[in-house]
């Protein structure tokens, strides 16, 4: 009997312990599981060191081909044996990690002839980390560069470079001068020693007025000789201690960060007084177009109008980091114009990772399908290169949601291809992070590839944006409003509703910000019955009873919207629930708890946006449409107490 007992739990656990091992997501995408024993041989390099360890399959060879595109690859069976050749180790590696996706995902590896090589040169995260631990907009917990261990940096260098990231900024846009005293420098050599192994460059964002506040000069006027010369020194003591120092990122004369234009200077003067001490070093400038004033009429006009008038003026080793939209990152913009009309000027996009604008990090909204509408309108071709501000921290899943890994992964990925579908990334990265069960990465597949038109539905559809509570951006506000403060910082400023209708009149007759697009599109924007109506509010002031496509007014096509992201975040819940037998313990129930409160975030947006503008409206919600549950009035009170520094702990409770 106790023999009978024994094996009875021997198997029990036996069975436990190989179908759900505990696991917290802190492997992220890269769940190797039982070491690799395989024959690699040729070039000693980090890739070797992957395959040692975890590749699986038969001998190995790493060859260096000069022939192959910088960071490129090739893998091709010969005679029983995998050959991977690139130009650099850089290459080597990303064919490496290819092969290991392969592995990873289960795909048939016994013949393969692959061709690789990157679409941007330059596939960079932007860290919004200070020195004191925390992370602007960032919903992870703390730095990870506040007190780097080489463990955790050689952790984070091997994921990026399994994607192709191959630079990072380490610091907050909102610089602080102290990012460039000879202290933090000796910090960024030692993070540089330890992802320079994997590809990864380094960069550092900084305050323009660092030669008054760190140099005790009394100007930072990028014309003055003396200014030009606290920057030359502090290039070259940079460059000593970090030889492939990769250059800057600049925030100037935008939300009150200091800028040549404080000096009577022009953001192209600036921008190339860097640029050229930068230049013999090997480094770049990445300049932000990110600047807006309370004077002007209309924000998502601004970056255009300051930056255009500059064309063909910035040196070539200077980039105009564009972000996608012409506003802020809302869940969804059209594109930023300055993309299309720059001719001379070169551009990248930055594009955000971390949700600051989609539920931070309680909320599944996969990313892709929002970065690929963006390159429906931009062609790649058209960009430098690619940027994205990070999502990672030092919670110990890196990203404070299971989902948001899948963030940072698909950045990398369309960095690296920007052709790739967001079913393809999604089916990727479920298959490495999750498993590669059917059961899991067909519907899972499904819920990424919705999840954002999901979160615009519940949260800003038709065109709305901007109508989050002030300060943290997490929920619904769109009555938010402070005596005396900045009018483009009130979502008034944006959704303009009133007894007619909903919306920012950026037509010919308003604020004409069409015209800053392509003729041809410029003419359809501007025409309220072929505007794309997901771009409706944005460009036309809509009347509530505008008749939609689907035959429906605004307003009833408005309240379906909304009542259908709640609905498509409750499925997301089922699908997950259904789940359970195939993801482990751990993780099922955090992503589950984040579904809920997601959930519940949904109705908390579509109760408080349908009753505010219903006051305006003065409609009612249609029949076929869920009604709200809550008052507004008990909305307006609702008020969730946090910075911008730090994720939500729950969303709406009550
Ligand atoms: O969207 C705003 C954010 C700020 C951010 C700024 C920027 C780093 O709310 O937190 O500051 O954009 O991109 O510079």
């Amino acid at each position: 009997m106790k023999s009978f007992f024994y094996s009875l739990m021997t198997t029990i656990l036996l069975t436990v312990a190989t179908t759900v091992s505990a696991e917290d997501g802190s492997a992220l995408w890269l769940r190797f599981g039982t070491q690799g024993q395989s024959d690699v041989t040729g070039v000693k390099c980090t890739a070797m060191d992957e395959l040692k360890q975890h590749w699986q399959g038969g001998p190995v060879v790493l060859k260096k081909q000069k022939k192959i595109a910088k960071d490129g690859f090739s893998i091709t069976t010969k005679g029983g044996k995998t050959f991977i050749e690139a130009s650099n180790d850089a290459g080597l590696l990303y064919g490496a990690f290819h092969l290991l996706r392969l592995q990873q995902t289960g795909k048939d590896v016994s013949n393969l002839h692959i061709n690789e090589k990157p679409f941007f040169d330059l596939r960079i995260l932007n860290h919004w980390d200070n020195p004191n631990g925390t992370v602007e907009r960032g919903f992870a917990g703390k730095s990870i560069f506040q007190y780097p261990d080489a463990e955790k940096m050689k952790y984070y260098a091997r994921a990026n470079a399994s994607i192709g990231i191959n630079g990072t900024v380490l610091n907050n846009v909102n610089a602080k001068p102290e990012a460039l005293s000879t202290e933090n420098l000796q910090k960024v050599k030692q993070i540089a020693e330890w992802l320079r192994p994997y590809g990864i460059r380094t960069y550092l964002s900084v305050n323009f007025a660092s030669p008054i506040k760190l140099g005790g000069l009394d100007t930072a006027d990028p014309l003055n000789p003396q200014v030009v010369d606290w920057w030359k020194k502090k290039v070259a003591e940079i460059y000593q201690l970090i030889p492939d120092f990769g250059g800057f990122l600049v925030k100037a004369n935008s939300e009150g960060e200091p800028g040549p234009c404080d000096f009577g200077r022009t953001h192209a003067e600036g921008a190339n007084m860097m640029a050229d001490i930068l230049r013999k070093h090997g480094g770049i400038v990445m300049w932000r177009a990110f600047v807006y004033n309370p004077q002007s009429k209309d924000r998502a006009k601004q970056a255009y109008e300051e930056f255009m008038p500059l064309e063909g003026q910035f040196h070539d080793n200077v980039i105009i980091q564009v972000k996608n939209g012409p506003v802020d990152f809302q869940p969804r913009e059209p594109y930023s114009p300055l993309f299309t009309a720059a001719q001379k000027t070169p551009v990248m996009v930055e594009f955000q990772i971390t949700q600051e604008y989609l539920g931070a990090a309680n909320h599944l909204v996969f990313l892709a399908p929002m970065w690929r509408e963006f390159f429906s309108y931009v062609q790649p071709q058209k960009l430098r290169a690619m940027a994205g501000v990070a999502n990672i921290g030092t919670d110990t899943n890196w990203c404070g949601h299971h989902f948001a890994q899948a963030n940072w992964y698909a950045f990398g990925r369309l960095a690296w291809d920007p052709t790739l579908t967001t079913e393809y990334i999604a089916d990727e990265w479920l298959r490495q992070t999750f498993s590669n069960d059917e059961r899991l990465v067909r519907p899972m597949t499904q819920v990424m590839a919705e999840s954002h038109e999901a979160c615009v539905n519940y949260m800003m559809p038709l065109g709305l944006h901007h109508i989050f509570a002030g300060g943290h951006h997490y929920g619904p506000e769109p009555w938010y409003d402070v005596p005396g403060i900045r009018r483009d910082w009130t979502p008034q400023y944006y959704h303009r509703a009133d007894s007619i209708g909903l919306g920012f009149d950026r037509t010919r007759k308003g604020s004409n910000a069409v015209e800053q697009y392509p003729a041809s599109l410029s003419a359809r924007l501007n025409d309220i019955n072929t505007c794309p109506e997901e771009f409706l509010a944005w460009f036309h002031h809509v009347s509530w009873n505008h008749k939609m496509k689907s035959g429906r007014t605004f307003w009833d096509e408005l309240c379906h919207k909304y009542d259908l992201g709640v609905h498509q975040t409750r499925q997301f819940l089922t699908s997950w629930d259904n789940m359970k037998p195939f993801v482990d313990a751990q993780r099922f129930d955090e992503v589950q708890r984040k579904l809920r409160i997601q959930t519940r975030d949904a109705v908390w947006w579509r109760d408080a946006c349908l009753l505010y503008f219903q006051q305006f409206s003065k409609l009612p919600i249609p029949n076929d449409v869920e009604h709200p549950i809550h008052n507004l009035d008990e909305m307006m009170r609702y008020k969730i107490n946090i910075s911008m520094y730090e994720n939500p702990a729950y969303g709406y409770d009550k």
